[in-house]
C-alpha cells in the first residue's frame, strides 16, 4: 500500500526531530498555568502536540497547513463533482502532504475493500429501542466492532513498540471504511425502514453515506463530502480529538479510544450543538409562524439568554471571528438554496446573535461556529436528526463520521512517534489556596466546613 509506505518513509525523520528536541531542548519553557487556567478548563494552556491541524484564532482551522477555501480549491476532485472526494483529504491528513488524484482514489478503493459491516454489529444497533440516541448508537456500535480490531490481536501476540502504528493504521482504515454504513443504518433503522443499503461502487465514500440513506441527488453528495471534510479535525485540545488521544495512549485500539471520543462529541457544548442549533431556529420559525423580523429575533435572543441559557452555535473556546466551517457552508447555501426559508433564518441569525451577545458581553466569541447551519443544510436535503417522541441525535452522527478521520490520523502517528500515555499531575483546592497564600502574602481565611480536610503528602 502506497499511504503505509509513504508514512514508514518519513518516520526516522520525525522520530529524530523529537529526539533532539527531548534531549537536547527538553527544559525549554513553553507555557505557564495559572489558578484561573486550572480551574477554568485548562483554556489556552498549550500542552498537546499535533501536526495534523492547527487552529488559529483569527484565521480558524488549516488542516495540515491548508485552510477550509485553500483545502476547497486544491484537493483533487472526481469528474463532474463540485467538492473534493474524502479520500483525498485523508491521505493528506496522514501523509501531511496534498495528494494527485491516484493517490486520493487509492484510498478511496481501500475503503470499498474494507466497506463490509460485520452483521452482528447491525444486531447490536437492532437489539437497541428505535427511540435511543443516535449517538448513542453510534458510539456503542463502534465498541462492538473492537472485537475485529487488529491491533489487539498483534499486541496480544507480542509487537514491537516502532510497529505499533501499522496495524493501528489496518484498523483506522477499516474503522473509517465502515463508519458511513454504521450511521447510514443508524439512519434507516431509527428514521426509516430499517434497511441496510448496500453501498454503490461507482460512488465514493462520502456520497455513498447520502446513498445508503436513500438519497439520489448529486448536490446532497457534493454536501456530504463538504461536511465531511469540514468536521474533520479541529487540533488537539476539543473533547472529541484529545479523549480520542487519552485513551488511546494507554494503547487501547482506535475502537475503544474513538468510541470514547464520541460519548465526548455527544455533549451539548460540542458536537451535540448542530442539533441545538437546529432545535432553536425550529423554535424561533415556530413561535413567528415563519422568518421574524429582525427585532423579534433579537428579543428571542435575549429571552435565550435571560433564561440562563447559550444560544447554540455561536461562541468558541478558540475561535475569534466566524468560523471558515460556517462560511463554507453558508456560501454552499447560498449557491443551493437561498430560498430555503431556514437557510434565510441562518443568515437572520447570523446578522442579529453576534450584535446580542456583544451586548451581553459574556461570550469571549460572539460570531458562528461551524454548528450554527450545518442542520439547515441537511434538513433542507430531507435529513431529519430526530422525530417527534425521539432522543434524536442524528446530527452529530454525522459530525462523528467526520470527526473519526481526523482522530484517526492522529492516533496513527501518535503510535508511530511513540507518545507515552498522557498522566498530568492533579491539585487538591487546599493546595492552591496554599500557593496563593504563599504568592500574594495574604492568608485566606478558611471556613470551619474545611477544617475536616486531611492534606496530601
Ligand atoms: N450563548 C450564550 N452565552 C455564551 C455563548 C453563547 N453562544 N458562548 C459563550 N457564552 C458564555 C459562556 O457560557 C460563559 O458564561 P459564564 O461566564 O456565565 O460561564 C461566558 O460566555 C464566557 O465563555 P467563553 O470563554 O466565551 O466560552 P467557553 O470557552 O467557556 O465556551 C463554548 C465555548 C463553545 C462552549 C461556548 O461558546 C458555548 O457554550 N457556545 C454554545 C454551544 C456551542 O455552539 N457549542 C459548539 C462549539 C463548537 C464545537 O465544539 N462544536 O462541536
Amino acid at each position: 500500500m502506497n499511504l503505509r509506505k509513504q508514512i514508514e518513509e518519513q518516520l526516522p525523520g520525525w522520530r529524530a526531530r523529537l529526539k533532539r528536541l527531548i534531549t537536547d531542548y527538553g527544559k525549554v519553557k513553553v507555557a505557564e498555568i495559572n489558578i484561573a487556567q486550572i480551574l477554568g478548563g485548562i483554556r489556552d494552556v498549550k500542552a498537546l502536540v499535533t501536526d495534523i491541524s492547527c487552529v488559529d484564532p483569527n484565521q480558524g482551522i488549516r488542516l495540515r497547513g491548508y485552510t477550509i477555501p485553500e483545502l476547497l480549491e486544491l484537493l483533487p476532485k472526481r469528474p463532474g463533482n463540485e467538492m473534493p472526494f474524502l479520500g483525498g483529504l485523508y491521505y493528506l491528513l496522514l501523509v501531511g502532504r496534498m495528494p494527485t488524484y491516484e493517490e486520493g482514489m487509492e484510498i478511496e478503493e481501500e475503503w470499498k475493500k474494507r466497506q463490509t459491516v460485520p452483521e452482528y454489529v447491525y444486531d447490536v444497533i437492532r437489539a437497541m429501542p428505535k427511540d435511543t440516541s443516535a449517538m448513542n448508537l453510534f458510539s456503542l456500535a463502534i465498541l462492538a466492532m473492537e472485537r475485529e480490531s487488529h491491533f489487539a490481536r498483534e499486541y496480544d501476540l507480542g509487537l514491537r513498540k516502532e510497529d505499533y502504528w501499522i496495524p493501528t493504521l489496518e484498523d483506522a482504515l477499516d474503522l473509517t471504511a465502515r463508519a458511513p454504513a454504521v450511521a447510514a443504518f443508524i439512519y434507516n433503522y431509527k428514521f426509516r425502514d430499517g434497511q441496510i443499503i448496500k453501498p454503490k461502487p461507482d460512488l465514493d465514500w462520502a456520497a455513498n453515506f447520502g446513498y445508503m440513506i436513500g438519497i439520489e441527488n448529486k448536490q446532497y453528495y457534493d454536501l456530504a463530502r463538504l461536511y465531511f471534510l469540514i468536521h474533520s479535525d479541529h487540533e488537539s485540545g476539543n473533547v472529541s480529538a484529545h479523549t480520542t488521544y487519552l485513551v488511546s495512549s494507554t494503547l487501547s485500539d482506535v475502537y475503544y479510544a474513538v468510541s470514547a471520543g464520541l460519548n465526548g462529541l455527544a455533549g451539548p457544548l460540542h458536537g451535540r450543538a448542530n442539533q441545538e442549533a437546529m432545535e432553536w431556529l425550529l423554535e424561533v420559525y415556530q413561535k413567528y409562524q415563519g422568518l421574524p423580523t429582525k427585532e423579534q429575533l433579537t428579543e428571542y435572543a435575549w429571552q435565550t439568554l435571560n433564561a440562563g441559557k447559550v444560544i447554540p452555535g455561536y461562541g468558541h473556546a478558540i475561535l475569534r471571528i466566524t468560523d471558515p466551517r460556517f462560511t463554507a457552508q453558508l456560501e454552499y447555501g447560498q449557491r443551493v438554496m437561498p430560498d430555503y426559508d431556514l437557510f434565510r433564518l441562518a443568515k437572520l441569525v447570523y446578522e442579529v446573535v453576534p450584535e446580542v451577545l456583544l451586548q451581553q458581553g459574556k461570550a469571549k466569541d460572539p460570531w458562528p461556529n461551524v454548528d450554527a447551519i450545518s442542520g439547515v443544510l441537511q434538513r433542507y436535503f430531507g435529513v431529519l436528526d430526530s422525530k417527534e417522541n425521539d432522543r434524536g441525535g442524528f446530527y452529530t452522527v454525522l459530525f462523528g463520521v467526520s470527526r473519526i478521520l481526523g482522530v484517526t490520523a492522529n492516533t496513527i502517528w501518535a503510535r508511530a512517534l511513540g507518545a507515552p500515555i498522557e498522566r498530568p499531575k492533579s491539585v487538591t483546592t487546599r493546595m492552591l489556596e496554599t500557593l496563593a497564600e504563599q504568592q500574594s502574602g495574604t492568608a485566606i481565611p478558611l471556613h470551619e466546613a474545611y477544617a475536616h480536610e486531611r492534606g496530601c503528602g
